[in-house]
């Protein structure tokens, strides 16, 4: 039996597949390589791991452009060389461009919805008025224009952007439509962190694709739990390998998938330095062996080559780990918490510039206390009968407000996890601070500004989070399927 056939021979329940799904495993293959444990892997049967060089997107740097434009729009692109594909792109290619832009200066972009649907782009982790946000009850219709302009009114960060309309965002992302926004400013740039080649953007993401190599999304009803792939791509590029110099790299990284989560670390490399999270630099660095990074967060990391050798190389991967989930999902594909490769890095040449010394101090991040909140809130997240992911049990209605804020205001807001499976929660127009968890996990990004914060299976977590920009904006859970399905609510700040 291939693994086309397997899936359409589990048969399901609708109303319980949520919990049990099909409990068949696929046959393990004799192939496996030793990118992935577990599992029978199809679209690299016949591929070589690491022979892709990375892709770096194109740069749209509004130092030198005063406005861009996107055409939301099908493609074919051939993520594997040689094999188009058909995906959603921006400009007609991929990874799509990475914006830079320094804090206050003006945004502009027009947008053009040339999907057979309606659309909207949502700038994550941007702090910009509410009819720029890209809430999805302001998608546009197909062949419209929207026109973005905005001031960059906030610190400098790794942010991204992609597509947010109701029910659809998770197809949208998975076919391509995502991309990294980077904010500079001038404290950073006295900072003389690794810049120009020593500094990658990395977007990853897990995969499916069929025998010949076209990109498949849901297959059966357990990918309501979420879409796990076999194959990561990192800037659109199957388990790449990029070229540097044995020194110092600054990678920031986005997890950019739809529901796995990596526990990332380096083969060959004990430590790294965390050096900023989703809301910019932390106050300073913290050395880590491993980092948990879930949808939609960003870590800001350095990696240091300095004691590999030419010829050498260093594998970034996904450590196996189970604290995540114990919820079934497609069980063809590698579950939530397996081990996997990501990308390596081959050292080819020796740096001639190995002094560069990352600060002891990087920002000044003002430390909310709970007691400057007003307010405290309850978020539930949990299943409703029928298989349903909401919060506070209530499918999401876009022209329902949830919660009603007061402007200026602080306040906390306690996210309560009933389910056995992680999910990262995300809040438009706001940046939060992590106050406490009730696990033991030790989270290092908690300590920045955040935007997503992933809330560990029976975990309850209190952020706070001044409220500063009126309007109507969404809070959810970043697993684009339960998003989707319906694990999303509104709150307006008057
Ligand atoms: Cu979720």
């Amino acid at each position: 039996m291939n693994r086309r056939t397997f899936f359409y021979s589990c048969s399901f329940s609708a109303a319980a597949v949520v919990f049990t799904g099909c409990d068949k495993t696929s046959k393990k293959s004799d192939k496996a390589t030793s990118v992935i444990e577990n599992t029978k892997n199809i679209a690299i049967d016949n591929f070589e791991p690491f022979t892709q060089k990375l892709k770096i997107p194109k740069v749209i740097d509004f130092e030198h452009i005063a406005k861009a434009k996107f055409n939301a729009q099908k493609s074919l692109f051939p993520i594997y060389d040689g094999k188009k594909t058909d995906v959603l792109t921006f400009q007609d290619e991929l990874p799509n461009p990475t914006i830079r832009i320094k804090k206050d200066d003006d945004f502009e972009l027009d947008f053009i919805n040339s999907l057979e649907k309606p659309t909207i782009i949502h700038w994550h982790g941007l702090l910009v008025p509410q009819e720029m946000d890209g809430h999805p009850k302001d998608a546009i219709a197909t062949q419209m224009t929207k026109e973005y302009r905005y001031k960059i009114n906030q610190r400098a960060g790794t942010f991204w952007y992609h597509t947010h309309p109701h029910g659809r965002t998770g197809e949208e992302i998975y076919y391509g439509l995502s991309g990294l926004y980077i904010i500079e400013d001038d404290d950073e740039k006295a900072l003389n962190l690794p810049s120009g080649e020593f500094e990658l953007p990395l977007i990853i993401q897990d995969r499916r694709f069929d025998k010949e190599k076209n990109l498949i999304y849901k297959e059966t009803p357990q990918d309501n739990n979420g879409v796990l792939g076999d194959v990561i791509i990192v800037n659109s590029t199957p388990y790449p390998y990029t070229n540097v110099k044995n020194t110092k790299y600054r990678l920031r990284i986005l997890n950019g998938s739809s529901a796995r989560t990596y526990k990332l670390a380096f083969e060959g490399i004990e430590d790294f330095m965390l050096i900023g999270t989703d809301g910019g630099l932390l106050e300073e660095p913290i050395i880590v062996k491993d980092l948990l990074i879930a949808v939609a967060e960003r870590i800001d990391i350095i990696v240091d080559f300095k004691d590999k050798k030419v010829g050498e190389s260093v594998t970034l991967k996904t450590l196996g780990f189970k604290e995540a989930s114990n919820f079934i999902t497609n069980p063809a594909y590698p579950n939530f918490g397996a081990k996997m490769d990501i990308m390596r890095f081959k050292i080819t040449e020796l740096s001639t510039e190995n002094s560069l010394q990352i600060p002891k101090k990087l920002s000044t991040i003002t430390k909310m206390k709970a007691s400057d909140a007003s307010k405290n809130r309850v978020i539930t997240m949990e299943i409703i009968e029928g298989g349903i992911w909401t919060l506070n049990k209530k499918p999401y209605d876009m022209h329902r407000v949830d919660e009603r804020v007061k402007l200026g205001s602080t306040e906390i807001w306690e996210i309560k996890n009933s389910a056995h499976m992680a999910h990262p929660f995300h809040m438009h127009g706001v940046h939060f601070q992590v106050l406490e968890r009730t696990s033991s996990i030790d989270f290092p990004t908690d300590k920045g500004y955040k935007d997503t914060v992933l809330v560990m299976p029976l975990e309850s977590v209190r952020i706070i989070v001044k409220f500063t920009i009126p309007g109507l904006f969404v809070h959810h859970c970043h697993i684009l399927e339960h998003e989707d399905h319906s694990m999303m609510a509104n709150f307006l700040v008057e």
